[in-house]
């Protein structure tokens, strides 16, 4: 029987939580012995996972590993895609240090020659996990801005609920945004109205980056017709997925700033943003996009 159901099944169970805590003790040191008395392969598929999540990386090395722990540490395995875009800082060395040492079988990279932008990396990285078999595709950033403990959540709305993208949204109650200058968050705020103002779109995070797709919405969409590069992208590629008629749920999360490591912001990324979306408007209405079949 696969270890994790055996753990999470036990946990169901109705025992007080004191009992919990130990049976869940007992199984993990079960877990360690078994882990070191089988074979190789078959270690791999206690690794084994429908989930890819990727994280593009330009200079990102105080955050790479604590992030790449920290989604490895979740009950449900996922496994990760680095693309990283030469990162002069050194950041795929420490990736390829951790593939070496300690996940080879759930970690992985795809490194480029040179900073292409946001939304090159991410059309790679879809590219790559349609490949490899994945049926859920996340898009994450490597700053702690998206929460690993709310992967999950993404993963049960379109594993369990049906849907075909998971919006992890900043803006469905309110604004939860911890630590972002008052100017950015307005902006940001503000910007996701635009977009639905414009586009008539009705999703409230329209910017955001943090995202769990079906694989079918990807297999759908044409990735070589997406034009888009920074904050753009992210529009374009939710509103392309509502254009060819997917289900889309937004989930609330709470979008903490970076505390590490330096922003990729840039006024060229916002500038594309606004004029991008009247571009997309005037798409949403000549533009034939392929239709979701289920
Ligand atoms: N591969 C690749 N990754 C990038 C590029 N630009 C940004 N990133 C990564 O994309 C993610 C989001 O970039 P951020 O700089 O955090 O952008 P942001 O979240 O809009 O800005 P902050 O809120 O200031 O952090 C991070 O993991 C970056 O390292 C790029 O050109 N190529
Ligand atoms: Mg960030």
């Amino acid at each position: 029987m696969h270890l994790n159901n055996l753990k999470e099944r036990s946990i169901n169970q109705h025992t007080t939580h004191a009992q919990q805590i130990c049976r869940t003790a007992l199984i993990n040191s079960c877990m360690k012995m078994q882990v070191k008395s089988v074979a190789d392969k078959d270690i791999k598929l206690m690794n084994e996972s429908d989930s890819i999540i990727i994280i593009p990386t330009y200079n990102e090395k105080e955050n790479i590993e604590k992030i790449i722990r920290a989604i490895f540490a979740l009950d449900k395995c996922f496994h990760i895609l680095v693309i990283d875009d030469g990162s002069p800082d050194g950041t795929a060395a420490i990736v390829k240090s951790l593939m070496a040492s300690d996940f080879g079988d759930r970690l992985f990279i795809v490194e480029r020659s040179g900073k292409l932008g946001l939304g090159t990396a991410y059309i790679a990285g879809f590219k790559w996990g349609i490949e490899h078999g994945y049926d859920y595709i996340f898009e994450m950033d490597a700053d702690f801005s998206h929460a690993p403990s709310d992967l999950p959540r993404l993963y049960s709305a379109c594993a369990d609920e049906g849907y075909d993208l998971a919006i992890g949204s900043r803006y469905i109650t309110g604004v939860n945004v911890v630590n972002w200058p008052i100017g950015r968050v307005l902006m940001s705020y503000f910007a996701s109205k635009y977009v639905r103002f414009v586009t008539g779109f009705k999703v409230h995070d329209t910017t955001a980056g943090f995202k769990c797709y079906k694989r079918r919405v990807l297999e759908t969409i044409n990735l070589d017709d997406i034009r888009f590069k920074g904050y753009a992208f992210q529009i374009e590629m939710k509103f392309t997925t509502y254009k060819c008629g997917f289900k889309i749920k937004e989930v609330p999360v709470i979008f903490v700033n970076r505390v590490e490591g330096v922003s990729k912001m840039s006024g060229g990324i916002f500038g594309e943003a606004f004029f991008g979306v009247m571009r997309l408007r005037w798409d949403g209405w000549f533009k034939k996009y392929p239709k979701a079949v289920s």
